[in-house]
């Protein structure tokens, strides 16, 4: 086989979720060459495997995907299963790998991080059932790439990804897909389309934005040709490699448009958007903001209302600075709760065991055992199933969740490309003391225990370690601090902050109010201004 000679490069460590870099570094010679030759050796597919590769549209991501189509052919793989325009929504591959029975997927996607030749890129490996590929892994193929001297390439001409249907390169076969069918086909089975349909028919009214990303196609099939929406429910919907000079996360500051649309006299029922890759989702009712953490709880506790989760659920998972809220709904459903680090691939396992029924994170992620990844439009299609069967608005909902289970007031503060110095200082200084915490009073707040949160997967013994700081007080509110593992430019620093109100409590205070004791006292255990050189965090969500 045609063999490249190589050196390594010695920044290629996965993430929270793949590799991530700026377009110029991806942009260097043999530098996805390595990484994709390093996920291949790890890896070791069997002669004639398949591979599912797709990716979010962003720039770059033609390029990657041909040298990953000819790289396959000279690394053995028989099928590559590709999206047309080399486009796949991230829980669309999720779908395909598990379909397709294939060995595994590459997804070339930054994700909620901008695009643009100044943007960022990034590529993740996801193994067989359709999830991104687990810690032992990725630390496997960044302990190859670290030492990689050849990779492996076809010579061959671009493949037509325009065209639907099959062609070669040598022995191996492209095939190229319907981005959308599948994934269509399977939210058709998990929710009543009729009661969704019948509800929009009626005058309920939604807004979705696509933010220039992939789920443009998904959501005009959906919510318009499908569900019935009127033609422009869906906005932004054209994917743009750059997206449009915008950032394609889902949250206030990046979807400001459609809150202010959504908190407006005349606004619509519901309103939502998802990221980059399609992965990502935010609710919106008239008049209120559903923070994810409490969208999951909402969700969980309604799932069964949804043919696909009649039999009930399983048990949740969330994420460790996730809230608690989803927690009192497990505890009231007498079903499991488990508390995984930050990474959607810390849930696969517990899936997989039938564990988990329902997963969710703080940074905007929703998902169930019906593909591997987190799914914005599934979450979307699973709200409004469930407003569909219960008639009534977002708030009415969000209001009888919170006087059944309490109020979970939540906010994350993160204060983006700071030095790194400073972040591992911040993070050292309190990792110190947290022996030290417990019985210490700032403010108001107590605090009961402090640790730095380890996870050991109960399917496999493995043990993930100093996966963030967790500071909870008396009366179940909390200060999580943690780096982030998914930025391209210095270190960015997370803060989520919880606060408690039981069912009887105050239920309508204004998240920054109730919030306000948290950050004084984030502050004063942190040093969070002197670490940052910030005054204030860069962005709330
Ligand atoms: C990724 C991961 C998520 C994680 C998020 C934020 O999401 O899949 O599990 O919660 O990053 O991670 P961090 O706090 O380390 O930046 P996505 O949508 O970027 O793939």
């Amino acid at each position: 086989m045609p063999e490249i000679a190589t050196t390594p490069f010695a920044d290629q460590k996965p993430g929270t979720s793949g590799l991530r870099k700026k377009v110029r570094i991806f942009q260097q010679p043999h530098y996805a060459e390595n990484f994709i030759q390093s996920v291949f050796d790890v890896i070791e597919a069997p002669a004639g495997a398949t591979l599912v590769v797709g990716g979010d549209g962003r720039f770059h991501n033609r390029v990657v995907i041909q040298t990953a189509i000819r790289m396959a052919a000279a690394n053995g793989f028989g099928r590559v299963v590709v999206g047309q325009g080399g486009i796949l929504s991230t829980p669309a591959a999720s779908n395909l790998i598990r379909k397709r029975q294939a060995f595994g997927g590459l997804i070339l996607s930054a994700s909620h991080n901008p695009g643009g030749p100044d943007g960022d890129f990034g590529i993740k490996y996801n193994v067989g059932n359709g999830g991104p590929a687990p810690a032992k892994i990725t630390d496997a193929i960044f302990a190859r790439a670290c030492e990689i001297d050849r990779y492996r390439i076809m010579d061959a001409p671009d493949v037509d990804l325009g065209t639907l249907g099959e062609q070669r390169v040598s022995d191996l076969v492209v095939e190229v897909v319907a981005p959308v069918a599948d994934y269509a086909a399977l939210m058709e089975q998990l929710f009543d389309f009729d009661a969704i349909r019948a509800m929009i028919a009626g005058g309920f009214r939604l807004s979705f934005d696509a933010m220039h990303a992939v789920t443009g196609p998904y959501a005009h099939e959906i919510l318009e040709n499908r569900l019935g929406a009127p033609a422009g429910t869906v906005v932004n919907g054209t994917p743009q490699d750059d997206f449009g000079g915008h950032h394609p996360d889902p949250n206030l500051v990046h979807a400001r448009a459609l809150y202010e649309r959504m908190m407006a006299a005349d606004a619509p029922d519901f309103g939502a958007a998802s990221d980059g890759d399609g992965d990502r989702n935010l609710i919106l009712g008239r008049g209120i903001f559903v923070t994810p953490s409490d969208s999951l709880a909402a969700l969980a506790a309604d799932a069964h209302l949804a043919p696909g989760y009649a039999a009930g659920l399983k048990g949740i998972a969330r994420s460790m600075p996730t809230s608690q809220a989803a927690d009192r709904v497990a505890a009231k459903l007498d079903i499991l709760l488990h508390e995984t680090p930050t990474g959607w691939k810390f849930f696969g396992n517990l899936l997989d065991a039938g564990m988990a029924t329902i997963c969710g994170e703080e940074s905007a992620g929703t998902g169930s055992d019906h593909v591997r990844e987190k799914d914005g439009l599934w979450a979307v299609l699973l709200w409004l199933n469930i407003l569909a069967v219960r008639k009534i608005s977002v708030a009415e909902l969000m209001t009888e969740h919170w006087r059944t289970y309490g109020r979970t007031y939540y906010a994350r503060h993160d204060y983006e490309g700071i030095a790194t110095r400073g972040a591992d200082a911040l993070m050292a200084g309190i990792r110190e003391r947290l022996a030290m915490l417990p019985g210490e009073t700032v403010g108001d707040l107590t605090v009961e225990t402090a640790d730095d949160f380890a996870y050991t997967d109960p399917t496999d013994e493995i043990t993930s370690s100093g996966q963030g700081v967790r500071i909870c007080f008396a009366g179940g509110s909390r200060i999580v601090v943690r780096l982030s593992g998914t930025g391209t430019q210095g270190a960015t620093l997370r803060v989520y902050l919880e606060r408690y109100e039981p069912a009887d409590g105050r239920l309508d205070l204004a998240t920054g109010d109730a919030l306000a004791p948290l950050v004084a006292a984030a502050e004063a255990l942190l040093s969070i201004r002197s670490h940052t050189d910030r005054k204030a965090p860069d962005v709330v969500t």
